[in-house]
C-alpha cells in the first residue's frame, strides 16, 4: 500500500537526473520474470541541487545493481519500500539493475500481468515502477530498446514498442525478439505483450505516400471480430491527416486486445493495448453502441500518438492536456464520420449526467487538479469530458481555422517535449493574437458555472436585450470563484419559426443567425437591434459552454423550440428541459395524487414520433426522458424509489396515450432489412427500439408476442438485446435469458451484457439474483469487465434496488468494494464512487450510506485509492 501523502501541483520540481536510453531484457516466467534494465543516466544540469539518485519501484525483488559495469556494494545504495536510492551517483553513468517480478500474482492489472495465460503490461500512470526501478515520471523521456525472451510454444508472439529489429532461437525451446523504439518517451508509454495471438492486418497509405501496416492481435477464434476495429484505425489515420495534418510516425501500428483490463484502452507508443470490448465486434455479438464505441476508442488511442505521446504531460496534474484534447479530437472524428447533432447531444447527456454530478460532489476538482493522493483516481469525467469541453471552447472562440493554427503552433513548439496546460493555452493565444488570460480559470476553478439569462423586447426600439449573469457554486477547498470567460451561443427565432439575422448594437449590418457572445463579467448585457417582433431566444446553442443555463421558458415556448429550433442541440434541449420541469413537479407533489404528464407535452411527443422530416436518431433522442441520475442531481433529500416510480409512471402514460403512433412507427421501421452498421440504419434502429421500450410498458399479450418475436428473429445483437431488456423488465424473460446464456456462454463480452441486463432489472428480487450471479461460472471478481457489468451497473444504474430502504443494496456494495480492494484497488475505488452523492439522499437512507462509507474507511489495510474516494465522500 502506498503512503497516504498528498502530492501537490505547486511542489513540482524538474528531475535531478535524466535518462537518455533504456535497454530492457525480459526473461518471461509466470512467477519469476527477470527484468534486466540498463539505463544511461546523466545529471540534469538545469537543476542545482546535488541530490542522490532516487528511483521509483514497487513490489520488486532486487537481484543486483551495477554501475558502469561494476557490481555496487550494498553500502552504495539503499532499498526502501517504494524506492531504490543510489547514494553517490556520478554526473553520468550506466546503471544496470536486475529485478524479479511475479506476473501471475499481479491482480492489480498494473505493471506486468497475465490474462488468459498471456502477458500484458499497463504502465500509465505509475505502473512501470512495478516492472523495474526507474524515474517513473512523464517528464523523463528516453529511447527504449526491449528484448523479450520466452518459451516459443506458449508465447509465439512477442511484442513491444517501435520496430522489430531482430529475433532468434535459444536453448530449451526459448526464443527472443528485439524491439527498438526510435522516439523518446516517458515510461508510462512502455508496453510488452507475449502470448498465443493471431492477427488481422491491413494498410493505410498516408497523404505523403508512406505505407503503414496496421496489425490487430487477438486470441485465436476472434479474428472474425476485428474488421470494424481495423477500419476504424484506417478512418482515424485518414481523418487526422485531413483535419490536423498529422501523420503516423512509425511503419507499424499495433493494437492488441486483452480481456482483463482496468479501463478502455491504452495508447502505448506503436503498441496500443485495448480492452476486448473496444476491439471485438460482429453484428451478432455487438450492438450499434458497441460499434460506435470501437470507432471512438480506436480513434482516441490512435490520436494520442500526437496528443499525448509526441507531446506529453510534464506531470500528472496536466493530465487533461492530453486527455481533454484527445477526447475532443475523438468526438470531432465521430461527428465527421456520423451525425454531428447526435454525437453532440450524446456527449452533452453524458457530461451532464456524470460530470456535472462529479463537479457538484465531494470529488469535485478542476480539470487541472491541485493535489491528489492517488493519481489513478483522477482519470475522471472532469479530466476527460469537461476537459474536452474546455478544448471545444477554444474552437468556439477562435473558429475552426484559428483552432488549427493554435494546434500547429503547439506541435511546432513542443514536439518531443513534456509540457503543461498553460503551454497549450499559450499556443492557442499566440497563434491567434488572442487574450486568453481569463480563460485560465477553466483550468483552476472546479464546479459547474451557472448562467442565468433574462431577455426583454422593446417594440419601440425594435430591439431585444439579453442580460447574462454568471456564478459558480463553492466546491471543496474553493469557496469563492471568479468569473469565467464563457462563449455563449444564441439565436433568435421569430413567430413563424424562422431564425432572425442577428445584429448587435453598434454593428453596421446583420451577420449570421447564431452568434457567440463573450461573457467575461459577472453580469453583462447584449442588445440586438432590428428585431421586428418579440423573438423566442434559442440559448446556449450547440452547448457552447459546460454551464447550467437558467432561463424561465414557458411550456409553450419549449414546445415551440421542440418543433422549430434549427439548432439540433437546442431543439433536443427544449424537450429535455420541458420533461425535467414537470418530472420535478410531479416528484414533489403529494404522493396520493395521480402522476400525469402535461397534455401539451404528450401532444408534442405525438407530433415528434411521426415527423418524417427529422433524423430518426434525433427523434429517438428527444423521445427519451431525462436519465434518473440526471434528475436526482436537480433535487435534494431524494427518495430514489419515488423518483424511479414517477419516471416509470410517465413512461407508462406516454405508452398508453401514444400507443397507436408508437406501434405504427415501430412497425414501419421493423421492416426486416438485413443488418448493416451504417448511419441511416443505426438511426432507424434507434427510433424503433425507443418505440419498443415504451410499448413494453403496456401489459398486453400482443406486446408480449411482439417482444418475443423481435428477440427470436433478430439477426443482430442491437435488436436482440433491446427485446431481451424489455422482456427482463416486464415479466422476467426467464426463457429468453436462459436461451441467451446457452448460446453465448463462451463469449465473455456477450455474457457481460447478460449480467448487466439482470443487474439493472427493476423487478422484485434483483439484488438476490445479482448475488446468485456472483457464483455464475462466467463471473469473476478479478475481471474488471465483469465487475462493471454486474456490480457497477447495479450500484450506479439501478436506483430503486441500490437505494432499497432496508439498506441491503448499500451493504452489498460496501462488501464488494472491500473484497475488490484487496484484488484491484483501482476498480474498488471506482466502484466506491457510487456512494459519492449520499448527501443528496433523504435522511434515513443517507445515514445507512454513511455507515457503509465508514465501514469501508475503517477497513484495515485499505488501499490509498479507495481511502481517498471514501474519505473525501465522508468529508462532504
Ligand atoms: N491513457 C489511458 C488511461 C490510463 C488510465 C490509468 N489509470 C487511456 C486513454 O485515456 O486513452
Ligand atoms: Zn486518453
Amino acid at each position: 500500500m502506498s503512503s497516504r501523502q498528498a502530492i501537490h501541483r505547486l511542489d513540482y520540481t524538474p528531475p535531478s537526473y535524466l535518462i537518455d536510453r533504456v535497454d530492457l531484457t525480459f526473461d518471461l516466467d509466470d512467477t519469476q520474470t527477470k527484468v534486466t534494465s540498463r539505463l544511461i543516466i546523466r545529471r540534469n544540469k538545469d537543476v542545482a541541487a546535488e541530490t542522490p539518485l532516487v528511483l521509483h519501484g514497487e513490489e520488486l525483488k532486487l537481484d543486483s545493481v551495477k554501475l558502469d559495469g561494476a557490481v555496487l556494494p550494498h553500502t552504495a545504495y539503499s532499498v526502501g519500500e517504494n524506492e531504490l536510492t543510489i547514494i553517490a551517483m556520478p554526473d553520468d553513468g550506466i546503471l544496470e539493475i536486475v529485478t524479479v517480478i511475479n506476473p501471475a500474482a499481479n491482480t492489480s492489472l498494473m505493471g506486468l500481468y497475465q490474462s488468459n495465460g498471456n502477458f500484458f503490461t499497463q504502465c500509465e500512470a505509475e505502473g512501470f515502477r512495478k516492472i523495474t526501478y526507474y524515474l517513473d515520471r512523464p517528464d523523463v523521456m528516453a529511447k527504449f530498446t526491449t528484448t523479450i525472451i520466452a518459451d516459443k510454444t506458449k508465447y509465439p508472439i512477442l511484442l513491444s514498442n517501435g520496430n522489430r529489429v531482430g529475433s532468434g532461437q535459444l536453448d530449451k525451446n526459448r526464443h527472443w525478439v528485439k524491439w527498438v523504439d526510435p522516439f523518446k518517451k516517458p515510461a508510462y508509454l512502455f508496453a510488452l505483450v507475449a502470448g498465443k495471438l493471431v492477427s488481422l492486418t491491413g494498410t493505410h497509405r498516408t497523404q505523403s505516400g508512406r505505407n503503414i501496416n496496421i496489425e490487430i492481435y487477438v486470441e485465436p477464434g476472434n479474428l472474425d471480430k476485428c474488421h470494424h476495429a481495423l477500419s476504424a484505425a484506417q478512418k482515424a489515420m485518414a481523418w487526422d491527416e485531413e483535419r490536423f495534418g498529422l501523420e503516423y510516425d512509425l511503419d507499424t501500428y499495433m493494437i492488441v486486445a486483452v480481456s482483463d483490463f482496468n479501463m478502455g484502452a491504452m495508447e502505448n507508443k506503436g503498441l496500443n493495448i485495448f480492452n476486448t470490448k473496444f476491439v471485438l465486434a460482429k453484428p451478432e455479438t455487438a450492438t450499434d453502441i458497441d460499434f460506435d464505441g470501437i470507432d471512438a476508442v480506436v480513434a482516441h488511442e490512435y490520436f494520442h500518438n500526437w496528443t499525448g505521446n509526441r507531446v506529453t504531460c510534464r506531470d500528472w496534474f496536466q493530465l487533461s492536456l492530453k486527455e481533454g484534447l484527445t477526447v475532443y479530437r475523438d468526438q470531432e472524428f465521430s461527428s465527421d464520420i456520423g451525425s454531428r447533432a447526435v454525437q453532440r447531444i450524446s456527449n452533452v447527456r453524458t457530461l451532464r449526467t456524470s460530470q456535472f454530478a462529479e463537479d457538484a460532489g465531494p470529488q469535485a476538482h478542476p480539470i487541472r487538479p491541485d493535489e491528489y493522493l492517488e493519481i489513478n483516481n483522477f482519470y475522471t469525467m472532469t479530466i476527460y469530458e469537461k476537459g474536452s469541453e474546455v478544448v471545444r471552447m477554444y474552437e468556439t472562440l477562435l473558429g475552426r481555422d484559428g483552432f488549427r493554427k493554435g494546434m500547429d503552433l503547439y506541435f511546432k513548439r513542443h514536439d518531443g517535449q513534456a509540457v503543461t496546460c498553460d503551454d497549450f493555452r499559450a499556443a492557442m493565444a499566440d497563434a491567434n493574437h488572442a487574450d486568453l488570460t481569463q480563460f485560465e480559470r477553466w483550468y483552476s476553478q472546479a464546479g459547474t458555472p451557472r448562467v442565468s439569462a433574462q431577455g426583454s423586447y422593446s417594440a419601440e426600439a425594435q430591439s431585444y436585450t439579453l442580460t447574462l449573469t454568471q456564478s459558480c457554486p463553492p466546491t471543496p477547498g474553493q469557496e469563492h470563484k471568479l468569473p469565467f470567460h464563457i462563449p455563449f451561443a444564441i439565436g433568435l427565432i421569430d413567430r413563424r419559426g424562422q431564425d432572425l439575422p442577428l445584429q448587435l448594437e453598434g454593428e453596421s449590418h446583420a451577420s449570421g443567425t447564431t452568434r457567440v457572445l463573450q461573457l467575461r463579467e459577472a453580469t453583462q448585457t447584449f442588445t440586438f437591434t432590428h428585431v421586428p417582433c418579440p423573438p423566442v431566444p434559442s440559448l446556449l446553442r450547440d452547448f457552447s459552454a459546460p454551464v447550467v443555463l437558467e432561463y424561465d421558458y414557458s411550456e409553450d415556448e419549449l414546445v415551440f423550440l421542440m418543433a422549430n429550433d434549427s439548432d439540433a442541440f437546442a431543439r433536443w434541449e427544449a424537450a429535455n428541459t420541458f420533461a425535467t420541469l414537470f418530472i420535478k413537479r410531479l416528484y414533489a407533489q403529494d404522493a396520493s395524487l395521480a402522476i400525469q404528464a402535461p397534455e401539451h407535452f404528450i401532444a408534442a411527443y405525438r407530433k415528434l414520433i411521426s415527423n418524417d422530416k427529422l433524423d430518426p436518431a434525433l427523434i429517438a433522442l428527444m423521445l427519451q426522458l431525462p436519465a434518473e441520475n440526471y434528475l436526482l442531481e436537480q433535487l435534494s433529500d431524494v427518495d430514489p424509489s419515488r423518483l424511479a416510480l414517477v419516471c416509470q409512471s410517465i413512461k407508462q402514460q406516454i405508452a398508453r396515450e401514444l400507443r397507436q403512433e408508437l406501434l405504427a412507427t415501430y412497425q414501419k421501421l421493423n421492416d426486416g432489412t438485413p443488418y448493416r452498421y451504417d448511419g441511416e440504419q443505426v438511426a432507424r434502429r434507434d427510433l424503433k427500439n425507443v418505440c419498443l421500450d415504451y410499448l413494453a410498458e403496456l401489459d398486453e399479450a400482443m406486446i408480449s408476442s411482439l417482444l418475443a418475436d423481435q428477440y427470436r428473429k433478430a439477426d443482430n445483437m442491437t435488436d436482440r438485446l433491446a427485446a431481451l431488456r424489455a422482456l427482463v423488465n416486464r415479466d422476467g424473460g426467464e426463457a429468453q435469458l436462459a436461451d441467451f446464456a446457452a448460446q453465448w456462454a463462451d463469449d465473455a463480452l456477450v455474457m457481460d451484457k447478460w449480467f448487466a441486463l439482470q443487474a439493472t432489472s427493476r423487478r422484485k428480487g434483483t439484488l438476490s439474483r445479482v448475488q446468485t450471479l456472483l457464483s455464475h461460472p462466467a463471473f469473476s471478481l478479478k475481471n474488471p469487465n465483469k465487475v462493471r457489468a454486474l456490480i457497477t451497473s447495479f450500484c450506479v444504474l439501478n436506483l430503486p434496488h441500490f437505494h432499497a430502504a432496508d439498506g441491503y443494496g448499500y451493504a452489498f456494495a460496501a462488501e464488494k468494494i472491500i473484497e475488490l480492494d484487496a484484488i484491484n484497488p483501482q476498480i474498488a475505488a471506482r466502484l466506491a464512487s457510487c456512494f459519492n452523492r449520499w448527501t443528496k439522499i433523504e435522511p434515513a437512507r443517507r445515514e445507512l450510506m454513511k455507515q457503509e462509507l465508514e465501514r469501508i474507511r475503517d477497513q484495515a489495510g485499505l488501499s490509498s485509492d479507495t481511502f481517498e474516494i471514501v474519505s473525501k465522500a465522508l468529508a462532504a
